[in-house]
């Protein structure tokens, strides 16, 4: 959608109206004067977004069926669920920007939008449900929290209580891998070969470098992002390396070390081109998980036939009902 175009000179005061409200920190909401390429890169971010959750269910879906106890299929089911949840939190966010969510999924299942990269590598035992919720959801929490402050008010509110559930998530995955780490040793080599797989990819997620993030400095001014991606990058390492310590494991990375100087720890540089690769469609499970995306969409067609038939019917009804009567003293 763009918005009425608008007179030169009611342009360049609503343009003044739009810096001032970024400048202050306050929100753009859906019926404020916005200009397109603002639009535009928010439809972009909260639509790779809500399909980053829709897909990200496929990975830990995988493992429901063969969830290893009641409760933990109790937990995984919640979980899975609550991602959908999320998925319909951020396409409604979308719509108020003047797109459908009919459209954003097109975009997605035609390959035009994107969905994070971590998502497209395999999950091999019930281990990863520990490490997605402890590496995946903990790099999501440090991306997301700043994220409840962005500048556009329906993205940011969709955000604060996304953020709640994250951090159940976080701590779900903790809990599981601690308790497999109190287990016998298979079951600790189990979580180690596991941590070793998705260590890298999830530094992937906060995305390229500073230096070759074409979007980060304009998303930066107008306050979608708060923070760079190297910037939420280091903080998840600083925040996961105690985390991993307490549990037990070694991150796959001989270059981490405390650097006492930065008061950061210094780290290897992710494989930039692995990163490349996997969001052009090249990645371990691209193909699976868009095919099984797609399916998932034709097989549930009738659901949504139905429903629109549902809501014409019910709003016919309605006009029916609200119609003055015909019948007078004359009728029947
Ligand atoms: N994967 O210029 P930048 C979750 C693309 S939800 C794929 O740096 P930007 C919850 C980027 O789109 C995870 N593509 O871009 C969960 C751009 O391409 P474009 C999703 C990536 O937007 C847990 C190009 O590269 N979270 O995990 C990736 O300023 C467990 C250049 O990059 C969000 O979406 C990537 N990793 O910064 C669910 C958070 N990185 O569009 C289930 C919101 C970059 O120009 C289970 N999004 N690209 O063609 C963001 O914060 C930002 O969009 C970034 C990327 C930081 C992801």
């Amino acid at each position: 959608m763009t918005t009425t175009p608008a007179r030169p000179d009611q342009e360049e005061r609503l343009q003044a109206a739009f810096d001032a409200t970024i400048a202050r920190h306050d929100r753009i909401e859906p019926r404020d004067w916005m200009p397109d390429p603002y639009r535009r890169t928010l439809v972009r971010q909260i639509a790779q977004h809500a399909h980053s959750e829709i897909i990200g269910m496929q990975p830990e879906g995988n493992w429901i069926g063969r969830a290893p106890s009641l409760r933990r299929k109790a937990i995984l089911l919640a979980k899975v669920q609550d991602e959908a949840g999320h998925g319909l939190y951020l396409y409604a966010a979308c719509e108020t920007l003047g797109v459908s969510r009919a459209e954003l999924t097109e975009l997605l299942l035609t390959g035009r939008q994107k969905y994070s990269s971590i998502f497209n590598y395999p999950t091999l035992s019930y281990a990863d449900v520990g490490t997605i919720g402890w590496l995946v959801d903990g790099a999501a929490i440090c991306n997301q929290v700043p994220l409840c402050r962005t500048s556009y008010g329906p993205y940011g509110r969709a955000m604060i209580r996304i953020c709640k559930e994250e951090s159940f998530h976080q701590r779900q995955g903790y809990e599981l891998l601690m308790t497999m780490m109190r287990g016998t040793s298979e079951q600790r080599a189990m979580v180690q070969e596991s941590v070793d797989r998705f260590w890298w990819p999830a530094l992937m997620m906060f995305g390229p470098p500073d230096t070759q993030s074409p979007n980060s400095e304009r998303s930066m001014a107008w306050g979608i992002k708060r923070n760079s991606n190297d910037e939420l990058r280091q903080k998840f390492v600083d925040m996961t390396v105690p985390q991993a310590e307490a549990l037990g494991v070694t991150l796959p990375d001989p270059g981490l070390r405390w650097n006492e100087e930065r008061g950061h720890h210094d780290f290897g540089e992710p494989d930039w081109a692995e990163l490349a690769a996997v969001i052009r469609g090249d990645g371990p499970c691209n193909a699976q998980r868009l095919a099984h995306r797609r399916a998932a969409h034709e097989d549930g067609a009738w659901v949504r036939e139905a429903a629109t038939a549902f809501a014409e019917r019910s709003a016919q009804d309605r006009t029916e009902a609200a119609a003055p009567t015909t019948t007078g003293e004359g009728g029947r």
